[in-house]
């Protein structure tokens, strides 16, 4: 039995001090009803908790941790910068490093402004959108999360699907009417929206592989089918890659998936554990970012010499060639097996479930059909989720406390944790059958 004493003590004074605890909602584990277990320390695939627990880790920090927990080369870069100073507000060549390496992952970004998070990655993506074509209006999926921005807060996953309010009161009514709505994987209500509205819409934005409704993979064609309908319109496509880049490849979906977006935005491991996010794209939108353009965002902490040197270790990790590949083949194969395995055991205790995987990423449902979106992952069983994730924690499997989330490999991940978290999930299935 799993114990939680000092977390538990550390929550309840926690809770006294910021709303629910923490400082971000999924974290707090109250969908699942039970206590976070506070975490002293973390290296490769593995965290502790204060209470001396020991977890393999697929939560990596939702996503960031690609090169594992406390990496050597990542913690020595970020020591050698802080020695020269925390921060400058002033440009450095630093910045200009990790552009070059990101661009080289995404030849579709010809400039790009470095933020310090996914929420103003998407926010000031949207905001040039809406500066380049001169329109107000921008399209979303239902069941996609872009961060808390007022208008991306409209039919939002993760948290807010989580907690039961996908459109946050205090949005007004007039941002919210300049969203619109269209069910991922749905081509036909996409063109539905731009034949009534094409001539007002600034931008499509979309995780092309959504990781915020559990884990929802692209139909065949879809993501194709949005570029040429944005194409016709004259309206930007954004691919939100924050979760899914250099996850679904080390190129992230769009090189996945073969399409080319006009404004990406990425955040998570470009920072590798480090508050960074970018957003980036086609140099004739970026040139109207001020000061070239008058698009205005900014931010004092923005370049920040110990992220960016974090972030250029961490893709200078995913740039080494693993057993004569690159770093995605190693992370893709782990992640497979590990599906596989799970897969497996579910079977063997008669449970039905849905599997996905994107590269590094992965996600179950527990459903009898096929999920395509946001109305489908919504139906699966919730309380069978919750079962298993409790099982799954009780041996010392740490995954993401909720059906609207998605789980990461790492490269730290080794055999003996893949097939212990394997054999725990064959324990975790039985549970879930009583
Ligand atoms: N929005 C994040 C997951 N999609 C959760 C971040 C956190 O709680 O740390």
């Amino acid at each position: 039995m799993l114990s939680l004493t000092k977390s538990k003590e550390a929550f309840e004074e926690a809770k006294t001090l910021m709303p629910g605890g923490v400082n971000s909602p999924v974290r707090s584990f109250s969908a699942m009803g039970s206590t976070p277990p506070f975490i002293e320390k973390a290296k490769g695939s593995k965290i502790y908790d204060i209470d001396g627990n020991v977890y393999i880790d697929y939560v990596g920090s939702w996503g960031p941790m690609i090169a594992g927990h406390a990496n050597e080369k990542v913690i020595a870069a970020i020591n050698a910068a802080a020695k020269n100073g925390t921060s400058y507000g002033a440009p450095t060549l630093l910045e200009s490093k990790l552009a070059k390496l990101t661009m080289e992952f995404y030849p579709s970004i010809e400039k790009i402004r470095m933020v310090n998070s996914g929420t103003e990655a998407t926010m000031s993506a949207l905001r040039l959108a809406r500066g380049f074509t001169g329109r107000d209006k921008i399209v979303k999926c239902i069941g996609c999360y872009h961060g808390h921005s007022d208008g991306l807060l409209v039919a939002a996953g993760s948290g807010a699907a989580t907690f039961g309010a996908p459109s946050s009161p205090g949005v007004t009514k007039n941002v919210a009417a300049d969203t619109l709505l269209v069910p991922y994987n749905d081509t036909e209500a996409t063109e539905k929206v731009f034949e009534e509205y094409g001539e007002n819409i600034a931008a499509l934005i979309i995780e092309p592989v959504a990781g915020n409704m559990g884990l929802v993979l692209p139909k065949q064609g879809y993501l194709r089918a949005l570029r040429e309908i944005t194409e016709k319109y004259g309206a930007l496509l954004i691919f939100d890659e924050v979760m899914c880049g250099f996850r679904a490849s080390l190129g992230g979906a769009q090189a996945a998936y073969g399409i080319t977006p006009d404004l990406t935005c990425l955040g998570k491991i470009i920072g590798g554990g480090l508050p960074v996010a970018a957003y980036g794209g086609r140099r004739d939108i970026m040139d109207n970012v001020a000061p070239v353009g008058k698009v205005y965002q900014a931010g004092t902490l923005s370049g920040n010499p110990l992220a960016m040197a974090a972030g250029i270790a961490t893709l200078e990790i995913l740039k080494e060639d693993i057993d004569g590949a690159d770093a995605s083949r190693a992370l893709t194969l782990k992640t497979k097996e590990l599906v596989l395995g799970i897969e497996a055991k579910a079977k063997e205790a008669g449970v039905k479930i849905i599997t996905h995987q994107a590269g590094s990423m992965f996600g179950i449902f527990f459903s009898e059909k096929e999920v395509y979106n946001y109305e489908d992952a919504a139906s699966a069983d919730q309380e069978a989720f919750k079962i298993w994730f409790h099982s799954m924690l009780e041996q010392g499997i740490y995954l993401a406390p909720s059906q609207f989330e998605t789980v990461f490999m790492s490269l730290a991940h080794t055999k003996e944790d893949i097939e212990k978290t394997i054999e725990a999930a064959g324990v975790a299935f039985k549970k879930v059958c009583g």
